[in-house]
């Protein structure tokens, strides 16, 4: 069974909420609280009891704090394995307690930087003790829970009250994870910064590692490599990926997502499910989207996550084949089942997570790379890079809260609320086809989709050929205005009730009078969603 949380050690730099978990974790569960310096003064101060960390390890707080929890009595509580004799022996022997948690968070190396600290002050920064405690916390994840972050304190304290005072294997693995990421982050930092400050020397040090890399330019930036690729978008071009450490979504995103099982991911793969998750966040009900060479072929929200999946694959089940997948909620068995049912062939699926069974259901599908990213971050992320020859594009992500009541309707006929709903899942879904997009949908799912063409006419002609009967009562977004109405016109013979589009264009009057004419609604959002 779990094991209960007797003994921890507590050493925070960000010290929020601290007193309250200790006094908790003190009362509630009767835990003895270890602590270092600063720590165990705003513990004790708060009337908590606590330990000193020196009265722990025999040995006092030396060399202006360097040396605190660096000691086999912090380390070898824990690191060893409850469940090996010897460890056990020998910790007996050494008279070494077991620790059940680690409180740990970091010298805030970042912030000083950012501050303007000079070098030294920088260097005084590097935590070298705080790192060791949760890395050896982390890797013992199956008896020690690590808690790096204080945003999850009130969490841990819900689950140990549900679970007789321990925590569960599942979070503290999560929890483990958790601090894996964000050494690596830590360490990137720091690598980051010190390479910045040796300069060239930094380059001449780096030598076989600098030789071969191909792409200096992605290491001058502080990237760090994540893979080497097998090959860019072709076998003869060669390619490796690199991640942001410092991107402030990291811990949600494609970047620093866990892949459970299949192949190495490819270039391609990398573009593709990119693709996929910045279109599932868009919604806040279960989502699927599918998609094929970096366009959207089916994109539904439903109330259940497997409709979600069956009716965005219903869209283009031809083009569905060999996609990847993204879902905003966990994926259970049954989408699964749904996806073998269909016989649809996947090259990757993210998801925020996988259930058990649905794993170990899909590792009878080798190849295909399962990706989760423990949780969804907000839609649009902060901002996005592209290189063209000789230079690098900067420019914020297409994040816009899109806020119906900021919508006019120019037509006679005002959309109904139902249209209105509809035309804003259309909306959002139009914003990851590429431009020129149309797109039709009913019922909350894609039913036609119309991208990549350079004239607006010929992506709805695509988007309408690919409804068919499905076009009748449906309704339509264009991501840019319609320039003239032939556009509009081939949307309005196919039966669509409505359609979104930001106006703007000086013929607007012009496709006002199409929509007029044959009864159909219209909204302008006032902005666009080119997406080049
Ligand atoms: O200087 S350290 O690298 N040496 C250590 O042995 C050590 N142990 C904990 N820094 C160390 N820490 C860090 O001290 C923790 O990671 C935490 O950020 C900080 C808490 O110090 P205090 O409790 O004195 O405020």
């Amino acid at each position: 069974s779990d094991p209960q949380i007797k003994r921890v050690l507590m050493s925070v730099t960000d010290k929020t909420g601290v007193v309250e978990f200790a006094r908790a974790l003190s009362e509630e569960f009767g835990a003895e609280i270890i602590s270092t310096g600063g720590t165990a003064r705003a513990i004790a101060e708060a009337g908590v009891p606590v330990t000193p960390i020196d009265e722990v390890t025999n040995f006092p707080e030396m060399m202006d704090g360097r040396v605190k929890t660096l000691h086999p009595m912090v380390h070898g509580g824990l690191l060893a394995k409850r469940d090996n004799a010897d460890h056990m022996a020998q910790a007996a022997e050494h008279g070494i307690g077991m620790i059940d948690m680690v409180v740990v968070n970091l010298y805030a190396f970042e912030k000083t930087v950012a501050g303007g600290a000079d070098f030294a002050t920088c260097i005084e920064n590097i935590d070298i003790g705080g790192p060791s405690m949760l890395r050896s916390a982390a890797k013992n994840f199956e008896s020690v829970a690590v808690v790096t972050d204080p945003a999850s304190y009130d969490a841990i304290l819900a689950e140990m009250r549900a679970n007789n005072g321990a925590t569960t294997r599942e979070t503290r693995a999560k929890l483990a994870l958790r601090v894996f990421q964000t050494t690596n982050a830590y360490d990137g930092a720091i690598a980051a910064w010190m390479g910045a400050q040796l300069g060239e020397a930094a380059e001449s040090a780096a030598g076989d590692a600098a030789r071969d890399d191909k792409f200096p330019a992605a290491r001058a930036l502080g990237l760090t490599k994540a893979q080497d690729l097998r090959y860019g978008e072709n076998p003869h071009q060669s390619a490796a990926f690199y991640r942001r450490d410092d991107y402030a979504g990291a811990e949600h995103s494609l970047a620093h997502a866990t892949q459970h099982q299949g192949k190495e991911m490819s270039y391609n793969n990398y573009l593709d499910v990119d693709a996929a998750w910045a279109a599932v966040r868009e919604y806040d009900n279960p989502a699927c989207v599918i998609v094929k060479h970096l366009t959207p072929c089916g994109v539904c929200e439903d109330g259940d996550l497997v409709a979600a999946y069956q009716r965005a694959h219903a869209c283009d089940p031809v083009s569905a084949y060999g996609g990847v997948m993204a879902f905003n909620r966990p994926v259970t068995s049954d989408v699964v089942v749904a996806i073998f049912e269909n016989k649809q062939f996947v090259e990757a699926i993210i998801a925020p997570e996988f259930a058990a069974d649905a794993l170990e259901m899909y590792s009878a599908k080798k190849n295909a790379r399962l990706l989760s990213t423990g949780g969804v971050n907000p839609a649009g992320g902060e901002v996005e890079y592209r290189s063209v020859e000789g230079g690098l594009l900067c420019q914020d992500s297409d994040a816009v809260h899109e806020d119906p009541a900021s919508f006019t309707v120019p037509t006679k006929r005002q959309p109904s609320d139902e249209e209105l709903a509809e035309l804003l899942f259309a909306w959002k879904a139009c914003k990851s086809v590429k431009s020129n997009a149309i797109l039709i949908s009913k019922d909350h799912a894609t039913v036609g989709v119309g991208g990549g063409q350079p004239n607006r006419v010929n992506s709805a002609r695509i988007a309408v050929e690919q409804a068919g009967e499905k076009a009748q009562g449906a309704v339509a977004a264009s991501d840019a205005f319609f320039p003239f109405r032939d556009g509009f016109d081939v949307l309005a013979q196919a039966g669509v009730t409505a359609v979104i589009q930001p106006g703007g264009s000086i013929r607007d009057e012009e496709v006002i009078a199409a929509a007029d004419e044959q009864g159909i609604a219209m909204v302008f959002t006032g902005h666009r969603h080119f997406r080049h």
